[in-house]
């Protein structure tokens, strides 16, 4: 599969293109537009997720609600554009009038954690809206898009079916091992930061009304789980073939991921060998893990055992209690711009790395099944299944 997305956050619209699915895959704009609005989802979210709507346009590759085999592209419209037409205009825009403008003031104390600063010296310019515009998290619902199309491709082609949750926000854990499955996805939807655990879901809540008085931001942890996952997909034989390795760096491209864990990650770093690893069992329905400690994944191939993948986002950078930087066109100290900014988007970020997990994942699969036809794929992963030798 080859993806890329393009826009600005204060841009008319977000686009994504995909291209290397087969024809027939299942996916109607209203599909695209439930994922987004999943992704705006989230308590502690901020002013503009309220008054702002995601505009879903298929521009090419889907027909009557089916995927045609020619690259899909898709434009996320954003209702904003009318207030930043000018600041944001491709075209050159009379210096007179952008001068009157409040919103084109130049943003010249850099955000310490954001890109603002390091890509103002990287690509020459004297203020930040050219980097942020671009780094922003909005660019994330082009990925949610298309990676809409790529979870439908799964659930068609393989049966793999994923959903994701929260695990930990600020200092509140929800309880270790209570996994959900695919089933649990409107309950989850349903909680304010989609935490399955109720209690740890209110804790969860306190600490962002906390940060929320402290005029401050708060990160968190979020999980993906990914069911009915096929063993091989991946594999052991190059490090860029290595499915961890590719699920790592897609959840680490996301804007304010700082870690990334495969199963239990670096708590398997802590214990001893004994207790590290996933005794397999041969069962009447088939080879077995006994336990879900690698994360479905060994030797950078899929081993046929749930998926489960973990992500750490860092407290949003536009900190409300401004952080020290310093003004660039004076040199001297200065607190960090903050116009509004979300308190926590870790629920979001559940959804965003649902999305990349769905689109390595159907990387993975396209990959190992080919297929021009979602029957044609369906047809030789089901061959492979019923054919292997070990099972
Ligand atoms: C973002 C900052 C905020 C968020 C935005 C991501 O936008 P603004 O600076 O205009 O208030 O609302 O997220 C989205 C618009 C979105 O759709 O997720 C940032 O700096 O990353």
């Amino acid at each position: 599969l080859r993806w890329l997305t393009a826009g600005e956050s204060h841009g008319p619209a977000l686009v994504a293109t995909l291209e290397g699915l087969p024809a027939g895959v299942p996916i109607t704009t209203d599909m695209v537009a439930d994922a987004l609005a999943r992704r705006r989802l989230g308590y502690g979210r901020g002013a503009r997720m309220k008054f702002e709507r995601d505009e879903v346009t298929f521009l090419g590759g889907v027909r009557h609600g089916l995927t045609l085999g020619s690259p899909v592209a898709v434009m996320v419209g954003n209702t904003e554009w009318p207030k930043w037409e000018q600041v944001m205009s491709a075209d050159p825009v009379d210096p007179e009038i952008l001068a009157g403008l409040a919103r084109n003031e130049p943003l010249t104390r850099p955000r310490p954690g954001h890109a603002d600063l390091a890509g103002m010296q990287k690509y020459g310019f004297d203020e930040a809206r050219p980097i942020l515009e671009r780094a922003s998290a909005r660019e994330t619902a082009a990925r949610v898009a298309i990676g809409t199309v790529a979870r439908s491709y799964l659930k068609e082609t393989a049966g793999i079916e994923l959903v994701s949750h929260v695990v930990e926000l600020g200092a509140a854990k929800a309880p270790a091992g209570v996994l959900p499955l695919p089933s649990d996805e409107a309950r989850l939807d349903e909680d304010p930061v989609r935490c399955l655990d109720a209690d740890a879901s209110k804790r969860m809540v306190a600490e962002i009304d906390q940060a929320h008085t402290d005029g401050d931001t708060l990160g968190g942890v979020v999980e993906v789980l990914a069911y009915d996952v096929p063993p091989g997909l991946g594999s052991h034989v190059h490090w860029d073939r290595r499915l961890d390795a590719r699920l790592a760096a897609a959840l680490m491209g996301i804007q304010a991921i700082k870690g990334v864990e495969l199963g239990d990650g670096f708590d398997l770093a802590r214990v001893p060998g004994s207790q590290a690893h996933d005794e397999i069992e041969p069962t009447p329905e088939g080879i077995r893990r006994r336990s879900g400690r690698s994360g479905g994944t060994e030797g950078g191939l899929s081993t046929g055992e749930p998926l489960r993948v973990r992500a750490a986002m860092k407290p949003i950078a536009t900190v409300p209690r401004a952080l020290g930087t310093l003004d660039v066109r004076t040199g001297e100290p200065a607190k960090a711009h903050h116009q509004r900014s979300d308190v926590c988007a870790v629920p979001a970020a559940g959804i965003v790395a649902e999305a990349m997990v769905a689109l390595v994942l159907a990387d993975a699969v396209a990959e190992k099944f080919g297929g021009d036809s979602v029957a044609e794929t369906r047809r030789n992963v089901q061959g492979y299944l019923d054919h292997l030798t070990i099972r």
